[in-house]
């Protein structure tokens, strides 16, 4: 077994920060000592086989992100990350492990969707990964399936109210799952947006000749996320299932949530690094990249979609991670490349596939909050790892520094810089939804499991080193 000891950083977690040597032995952490201490009878920077020097740099442990979708089918084509890609990526950014979902739709089984996730991901993935099952279809045979979801190492579930004919479950099959649900201690995680009137209203949009991306976000209105958000605390309140709502993006939903909360309910909500930055205006209306004219706001089109900032949404946002009315921050990683997959909605925005990738950034693009003063260093931590830990039953073995959990850290440089470019970005897109965004901030050094897999600009991991991580229930809920 090799050991490893990073000397000299400020070890950052969610509760504080302290300045210790954090010592790897094999997987596993194994003590936090005084820096250069001689702590354990021996004089631990002589013995260990690898010393990384961290001072003057935080030492935290590695990012969490709950909500991927590699080479997911969706939208007539698919995210165009495979599981080695996108989690080789993710890497660079200093996350150590991803939640992806597998796949059930309507007429199909839910043992052959999680079969099928775990043949795309086994053998393939960079860090370590655990799945959400998507129940896109509610019938007697799933709603049976989700009885075996605990012993499975899947112990949330998402449902949509969008996507008509694609996804979505109409409100008695998400009663019905709810109810399994709370019977179960699953979490349910819902994407929130009235899809059917949504469609209504894209429709007539392209009726009236209004088919260039930016249009998605008008026909995607915050009233449809409003009013479904609603909707799923309502249900989840009747049947007494924890809820998660998933890639937060209205003001007004958020404070659906808060209401919910503040009257007791276990209700909880993520967002995105794309609602706290983009918006409506600058991003989906964006005409200035030439070879795309008016299509170029396309490489945003996701959903829940990019708001206003005229409407104030993303400062909201921010304020509503400070207040823990929102309690992580995910990517929904779902990318698709311009050419060949974005392009199928040339002319008709209801065509375009819905998606962004950020996986490779969300550690960085979340450390400019504490840059701003937006976020504390602690927040930060908690957000991007320690809350999705807990949360998704993982606690313990990741989202902390401490004896006993694995050795997933990265040492984080904050007088380091990164730019990001398609040119230097490591995930599978021809384009890049944050190009030309400069961090202060760099991911120096990844450990995985206790092994280094990024070593200042050298990938030393390989395919396989990730392994399934089999959940527990959310510790949120017990
Ligand atoms: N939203 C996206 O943007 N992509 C994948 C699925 C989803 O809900
Ligand atoms: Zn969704
Ligand atoms: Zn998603």
């Amino acid at each position: 077994m090799t050991t490893t000891l990073i000397t000299g950083g400020t070890v950052v977690s969610a509760t504080g920060r302290t300045q210790a040597d954090v010592l790897i032995d094999g997987e596993k952490i194994v003590a936090l000592v005084s820096p250069g201490s001689a702590a354990l009878g021996a004089d631990l920077s002589a013995t260990a086989d690898t010393v990384i020097d961290a001072t003057g740099k935080y030492v935290i442990p590695g990012g969490i992100d709950a909500h991927t979708h590699f080479e997911l089918p969706f939208g007539g084509t698919e995210a165009s990350d495979t599981f080695e890609s996108g989690t080789r990526a993710a890497a660079w950014g200093g996350t150590t492990t991803v939640i992806d979902f597998a796949v059930q739709t309507a007429g199909t089984r839910v043992q052959d969707g999680l079969a099928t996730w775990h043949q795309k991901a086994a053998g393939n993935c960079a860090i370590d990964y655990g799945f959400h099952q998507i129940v896109g279809g509610v019938d007697e045979d799933s709603l049976k399936a989700m009885e075996g979801f605990v012993s499975e190492g899947i112990t949330s579930y998402k449902m949509f109210m969008a996507y008509p004919g694609v996804f979505l479950s109409d409100d008695g099959q998400i009663l019905r799952a709810m109810q399994k649900a709370a019977d179960l201690g699953l979490l349910t995680m819902m994407h929130a947006e009235n899809g059917p009137a949504i469609d209504v209203l894209a429709e007539q949009l392209v009726a009236q000749g209004k088919t260039d991306p930016y249009y998605h976000g008008i026909a995607r209105a915050w009233q449809m996320e409003e009013e479904a958000t609603h909707r799923a605390i309502m249900l989840a309140n009747l049947t007494g299932a924890p809820l998660y709502v998933v890639h937060v993006s209205a003001k007004q939903a958020v404070e659906q949530l808060a209401w919910a909360r503040d009257k007791g309910q276990n209700v909880f909500g993520e967002t995105c690094p794309q609602y706290l930055y983009l918006s409506l205006e600058d991003q989906l209306g964006a005409t200035g990249d030439p070879t795309w004219g008016n299509f170029e706001g396309a490489k945003w089109v996701c959903s829940t979609p990019l708001r206003s900032r005229a409407e104030g949404h993303q400062d909201h946002m921010w304020q509503a991670l400070r207040t823990n009315d929102l309690q992580m921050v995910s990517t929904d990683h779902c990318p698709f490349c311009m050419k060949g997959q974005k392009d199928l909605g040339v002319g008709d925005f209801r065509k375009i596939p819905n998606g962004i990738g950020t996986v490779e950034h969300r550690m960085d693009l979340m450390y400019q909050g504490v840059v701003t003063g937006e976020l504390s260093l602690e927040r930060w931590v908690e957000l991007t790892s320690t809350t999705p830990a807990r949360m998704f039953g993982m606690y313990g073995q990741k989202g902390v520094i401490a004896p006993g959990a694995d050795g997933d850290v990265v040492v984080y440089n904050p007088n380091g810089r990164t730019s990001i470019s398609v040119d230097t970005h490591h995930m599978n897109m021809d384009h890049s939804a944050w190009e030309g965004y400069q961090i202060d901030g760099h991911v120096d050094t990844v450990i995985s499991r206790g092994k280094v897999i990024i070593d200042g600009n050298q990938y030393l991991g390989a395919k396989g080193d990730g392994r399934f991580i089999k959940r527990g229930l959310s510790q949120y809920l017990i």
